[in-house]
């Protein structure tokens, strides 16, 4: 009988840095948004990836930063929560950028955070940088911090996310597997679908418009033939918010609905019905509500 093993690594670092285009690579399939813009993840999302007879459980979390709103607050503690609930924490710094004051803030919370399990290291977008520069900030990384092994990667270009798949498997506690085999997220349904808008409205929305609004599903149908109606929520916190959400004559929700639903579709395999709303919340960022269903804990916005 071959023996199983099994863990939870918590992938980290600070907004922008790789994490989620991380996640569904090691899962092979999108399970977490992903946009360039920074805070784009909101809560724990668990991936599933199998390696060998290795169940590796990946939570990718919010980025890392000095937090202003609640919002923020509440989605660097799930963050630490995620790490501190994990077998193996994977510290990803951006190649281009280095070792930048955030990562600085990072290594130095670490060593209080991490408890004793492994850290590693992995300087991602090694797609940006010359080669020699990678050595000289693996150097500077671990002048810093004392990773249990340092490996570069390219999350988007694929490079070296077998060796760290690896690795990450090895490392792993023996035990049986946490999920069903076939299952590849931790995330209810609804919750994927309201992100998947949330994904789309964030790449055509610019400056801080993304960042005050939230998605949510209302309602789930599964029709006899086979369709689902999705009624969706988009909580905005102006009008002037509502006008540009909505667009000229409708047309940018309309895009958004679009791609929004040819996304759904694809992921569901099936066919979709997609209906968005969008309500004038001026204080959806203080309810608790709001973050129960983003998965945030809304106490942990506390000061
Ligand atoms: N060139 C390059 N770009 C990458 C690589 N990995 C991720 N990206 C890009 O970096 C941007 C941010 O990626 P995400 O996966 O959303 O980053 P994140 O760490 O999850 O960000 P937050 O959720 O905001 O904390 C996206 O535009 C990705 O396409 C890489 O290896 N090389
Ligand atoms: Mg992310």
């Amino acid at each position: 009988m071959t023996e199983t093993r099994a863990g939870f690594v918590a992938l980290i670092g600070e907004p922008n840095a790789g994490k989620s285009t991380l996640l569904n690579r090691m899962v092979g399939a999108k399970v977490s948004i992903v946009t360039h813009k920074v805070q784009t993840t909101r809560a724990r999302i668990r991936g599933v990836a199998i390696e060998g007879d290795t169940q590796i459980v990946f939570i990718d979390t919010p980025g890392l930063f000095a937090p202003r709103r609640r919002l923020d607050r509440a989605m660097v503690a799930a963050a630490w929560s995620g790490a501190a609930d994990a077998d193996i924490v994977v510290l990803l710094v951006e190649a281009h950028r280095g070792v930048t004051a955030g990562v600085k803030v990072i290594l130095d919370a670490l060593n209080e955070r991490a408890g004793g399990r492994p850290v590693a290291l992995a300087i991602n977008k090694i797609d940006k940088v010359k080669a020699d520069k990678l050595l000289v900030l693996t150097k500077e990384l671990n002048d810093l911090h004392d990773f249990t092994e340092t490996f570069m990667i390219s999350a988007e270009k694929g490079h070296g996310v077998d060796t760290l798949r690896k690795w990450l498997a090895a490392e792993l506690p023996k035990g049986p597997w946490l999920y069903p085999e076939d299952q590849i997220a931790d995330l209810p349904l609804r919750m994927i679908a309201a992100e998947i808008t949330r994904e789309k409205l964030t790449l055509r929305l610019h400056q801080e418009l993304p960042y005050q609004l939230t998605v949510e599903t209302e309602n789930w149908e599964d029709r006899k033939d086979g369709s689902v109606k999705i009624d969706q929520l988009i909580y905005v916190m102006r009008d002037g918010h509502k006008g540009i959400l909505l667009g000229h004559k409708g047309e940018t929700i309309k895009a958004v609905g679009k791609a929004s639903r040819e996304e759904l579709e694809e992921f569901l395999g099936r066919k979709v019905h997609l209906f968005l709303q969008v309500k004038v919340r001026p204080n959806w960022l203080n309810e608790a509500e709001r973050y129960s269903e983003m998965g945030l804990n809304f106490k942990d916005g506390n000061t």
